[in-house]
């Protein structure tokens, strides 16, 4: 397909962006994390929707050149500018095909260790139904890449069938909780109810809560109180282009 052809290309032309959407720290109300998200050129101007392009290159055995290709250039965006920014963190989305070929944690260090990022800098992002329903050939893979100082984000939290019970169980650091949760916070006492649980056991759990998808003032204020630590969104920021990125973290931070 056209999709498959020009991701091919823009991989091997090294036109694929990686934009970054940057993420605040509730507590110090700076920009300390950053997302890294794919960005395929369509030809005319734009851009294709990021979920179509990684179906797409599940479908066309693009996966691994892909994931190699937004960890390597998000690690170098961290090895060349965390410092001057002031980022502590940056979190890449991985496809669970990416963990489950042979020796992928190896092969991921390795991405990373190239490019001269400590690893306790990095978050990998993958999306929590997807992890559950592979957990068993996948924990080996995680536990490796968090001995290795890597943190791993469970993304989409609440989505799916998620339950809270799994956080006691799961190996990963951090969670992400979809926008679905939390989206009009402020007129629903229920959704603030489940925030709240989410955010009490992710503490008894150790975890990290990075709240997604915060659009509005309201929604912010009461996000901002209900004890995550960390909030993504469009009524920060948006995903921007490297140069873009760079210069709105250097005036914020
Ligand atoms: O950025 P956007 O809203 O278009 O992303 C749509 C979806 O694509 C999201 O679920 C996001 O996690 C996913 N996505 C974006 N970039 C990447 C990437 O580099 N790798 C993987 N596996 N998923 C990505
Ligand atoms: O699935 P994941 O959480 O990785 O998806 C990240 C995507 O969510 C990004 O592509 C980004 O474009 C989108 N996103 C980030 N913040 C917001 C927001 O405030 N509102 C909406 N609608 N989408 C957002
Ligand atoms: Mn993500
Ligand atoms: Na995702």
């Amino acid at each position: 397909t056209d999709i498959v052809h020009r991701l091919k290309s823009a991989i091997s032309e090294e036109t694929l962006e990686v934009w970054y959407q940057p993420i605040v720290h509730v507590k110090s109300g700076r920009f300390t994390s950053a997302e890294a998200l794919v960005r395929l050129p369509d030809g005319k101007g734009g851009f294709f929707p990021a979920g179509q392009v990684i179906a797409f290159a599940e479908r066309g055995g693009l996966v691994e050149a892909l994931g190699d290709y937004v960890l390597g250039h998000a690690c170098r965006f961290m090895s060349l500018y965390a410092h001057q920014l002031e980022l502590e963190h940056m979190g890449i989305n991985i496809s669970v095909q990416q963990l489950l070929v042979e020796n992928s944690a190896d092969h991921l260090l390795e991405v990373i260790r190239a490019s001269g990022v400590p690893a306790d800098r990095i978050t990998l992002e993958i999306t929590e139904s997807v992890l559950i329903q592979s957990i068993e050939h996948a924990s080996s893979s995680l536990d490796q890449l968090r001995k290795s100082g890597i943190r791993i984000a469970l993304d989409d939290f609440g989505v799916g069938y998620s339950s809270l019970n799994y956080l006691s169980n799961l190996p990963v650091d951090v969670i992400k909780i979809d926008r679905s949760l939390t989206r009009q916070i402020y007129i629903n006492p229920k959704q603030r109810a489940l925030l709240h649980s989410i955010v009490e056991m992710a503490k008894i759990n150790s975890l990290t809560v990075v709240s997604e998808g915060v659009e509005t003032k309201e929604d912010q204020q009461l996000i901002s109180a209900s004890g995550v630590q960390y909030i993504q969104g469009f009524y920060y920021a948006r995903p921007m282009p490297q140069e873009k990125a760079i210069r709105f973290l250097a005036e914020q931070n």
